[in-house]
């Protein structure tokens, strides 16, 4: 398949120089790549959720649901329990799944649910002008900040591997071909992915600069080790002091996932119909 046959005839409304355009097309390489070796493009289901983020699935001709601020996983979710053979992938903003949404992301990690979340982690809101969020470094100057912000970012990663998400990586909108090698593996991994990508948004928090002189990936590291993923992850706290920047991947292991015990479960769940008869006679008698 051609990354180009799933591109739509949606206008695409980024502002130019957006990281966004990055996890696109490494997105359409990836699913015209996986659709190549088996893994057909009709399998997979694009979930998104609200902000600039969330427009990526209007410019990839996959099937797709535009959910509500912070619920991309809760949609996920159900999608992977209804039908297993789904690959179920995520779109998210820091806003979107660090604020709003926080509660998902953790259960998610902590069920190990085999879908993956792709963080687009400009750390800032961006559809809404420029507000902070929770990964946005103290002394952020922005809409709802204007003296700074004053408290400390957080490290989602940190939170990630202490909830269980059992794939944890970093890339940078500014590395293409690393974003492509880490959505793949992240998407054919069996557990719950989550893939923080510092993806810069030229107008409300433009950190290229900073990112170009900052970021390294990090290579010969252990990452079935979870001392090793900590340290690395701990390496970089989200602030704005100048700190070496790491990315790649920090952590993958194979543990027991929600979705596999849901399906063992569900054999031994009551009949459906049996189900509904119960229900209708408590109702009638409760009338
Ligand atoms: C329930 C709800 N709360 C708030 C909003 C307003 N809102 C829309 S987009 C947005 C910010 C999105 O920021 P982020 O998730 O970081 O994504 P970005 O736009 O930066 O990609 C907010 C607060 C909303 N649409 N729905
Ligand atoms: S506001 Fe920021 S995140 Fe949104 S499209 Fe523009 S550059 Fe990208």
């Amino acid at each position: 398949m051609n990354p180009k046959d799933l591109a739509t005839t949606a206008v695409n409304t980024w502002c130019p120089g957006c990281g966004n355009f990055s996890i696109l097309n490494a997105m359409r390489m990836v699913l015209a790549q996986l659709d190549d070796e088996g893994y057909p493009i009709e399998n997979v289901v694009l979930v998104s959720g609200i902000g600039c983020h969330a427009k990526i699935v209007d410019y990839m001709n996959v099937n797709s649901f535009y959910s509500i601020h912070g619920r991309t996983l809760p949609v996920a979710t159900a999608l992977k329990l209804a039908n297993p053979d789904l690959k179920v992938i995520c779109f998210s903003g820091d806003g979107d799944s660090l604020a709003e949404g926080l509660d998902h992301l953790i259960f998610a990690a902590k069920r190990n649910i085999d879908v993956t979340l792709i963080l687009h982690d400009n750390r800032v809101y961006g559809l809404t002008t420029g507000q902070y969020t929770p990964t946005s470094p103290q002394g952020f100057k922005g809409k709802s900040t204007p003296e700074g912000a004053v408290e400390h970012p957080m490290n989602p990663l940190e939170l990630m591997l202490v909830s269980g998400a059992s794939y944890i990586a970093r890339g940078y909108s500014h590395g293409i071909e690393q974003l492509q090698k880490l959505f793949k593996r992240a998407i054919l991994h069996k557990g719950f992915s989550f893939v923080d990508v510092l993806q810069v948004c030229v107008s409300y928090n433009n950190l290229y600069e900073s990112y170009n002189k900052w970021t390294y990936t990090v290579e010969g590291n252990d990452a079935t080790s979870f001392e090793e993923a900590q340290k690395i992850i701990r390496s970089w706290n989200y602030d704005s002091s100048e700190a070496a920047i790491p990315l790649g991947k920090f952590y993958e292991i194979d543990a027991p996932r929600f979705d596999q015990a849901f399906a063992q479960h569900a054999q031994h769940a009551p009949n459906l119909w049996e189900r509904d008869s119960k229900i209708k006679e408590l109702l009638e008698n409760f009338i």
